[in-house]
């Protein structure tokens, strides 16, 4: 049995495992070489996380950018999905980050759950958008989130909830398998390989998807100040990991392992098709109109 629980001396999820069961799938790696559950649906007890969650008063930021744009093409929908997949039944503040406020979607919630609106610089270069969200969370995990909030966790917008994200998701530190790679071998995977950038990586553990991560604050944190450390020190040296914060991502998390990580089935490219191992499919990617939205 692969369970936290007797990993006395490592502080992953251990009191959380009770509602899992490793063994219900076969078909798929329930757990990671150091015992960090990889969750899938049928392993796990919905109503035992809920309600251990709502007992130990969690409660759960999203973060999510919505500049130039992605905002009129994504958000939108975002949100309203959200609002019926996405942690249900727990506190949660969504914080949107837009060059423009007024143009953000009234949304309807209820008591427990609210919306803030933070204006951010439209930056020039579209990787710049990408990369400096690490730095702006952090900001906000400073300053706003971690005083509201046990966890938080950062999405891409330009997705759509299709299916119960919940509190089985939550844990310390949370990390994504990418829907592409998740069954190629690592040689495949697109980690940056330039010794120059400080998200170079030889080899890892997974190919990890930056479209969704989270944890506690503290550990959320820590993570972007990491990446967003890693990204200032390639601007002054002149480089640019491959695919950027998630380069980066993926670099500290090699070194810093999830605590718990989550199955494509929390963030599925239609475009893939189906597959016998994806049961549900939680949240779905959006098609990009790349010329559309990425010419300024
Ligand atoms: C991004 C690329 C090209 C043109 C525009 C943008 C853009 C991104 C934008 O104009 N406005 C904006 O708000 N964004 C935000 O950045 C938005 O939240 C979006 O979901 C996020 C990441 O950009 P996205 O979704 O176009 O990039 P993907 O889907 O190719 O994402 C992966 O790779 C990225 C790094 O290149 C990030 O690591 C991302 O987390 C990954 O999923
Ligand atoms: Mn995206």
């Amino acid at each position: 049995r692969c369970s936290l629980e007797s990993g006395k001396n490592l502080s992953l999820d251990n009191s959380f495992d009770a509602g899992l069961n490793l063994m219900a799938r076969s078909d798929v790696q329930t757990c990671t070489y150091w015992r960090a559950p990889i969750i899938w649906e049928e392993m796990f007890d919905p109503q035992f996380y809920d309600e251990m969650h709502k007992k130990q008063g969690s409660s759960v930021a999203l973060t999510v950018f919505a500049v130039g744009r992605y905002l009129d093409a994504y958000l939108s929908d975002f949100l309203n999905s959200s609002e019926r997949f996405f942690m249900v039944g727990l506190p949660v503040t969504y914080y949107v980050f837009t060059d423009f406020p007024e143009k953000v979607p009234k949304l309807n919630l209820p008591a427990d759950r609210s919306l803030k609106v933070i204006r951010v610089e439209k930056q020039a270069r579209w990787q710049d958008v990408s990369m400096m969200r690490m730095k702006t969370i952090s900001d906000f995990i400073r300053s706003d989130i971690g005083r509201r909030c046990t966890h938080v966790f950062c999405f891409d917008v330009d997705q759509v909830f299709n299916g119960r994200f919940g509190s089985e998701a939550l844990g310390d530190s949370v990390a994504l398998l990418h829907a592409y790679y998740y069954r190629l071998p690592k040689v495949m995977f697109t980690y940056d390989r330039n010794p120059r950038s400080k998200a170079f990586l030889n080899t890892g553990d997974f190919y990890y998807h930056a479209a969704v991560f989270g944890g506690k604050c503290e550990s959320v944190k820590a993570m972007v100040d990491a990446c967003y450390q890693g990204i200032m020190e390639d601007k002054k040296n002149n480089v640019e990991a491959l695919w950027h914060d998630e380069s980066h991502l993926n670099k500290y998390l090699w070194v810093h392992k999830p605590s718990r990580v989550l199955s494509p089935e929390y963030c599925w490219d239609p475009l893939i098709g189906n597959s016998s191992d994806i049961r549900v499919q939680r949240l779905l990617w959006r098609q990009k109109q790349y010329q559309e939205l990425r010419t300024p």
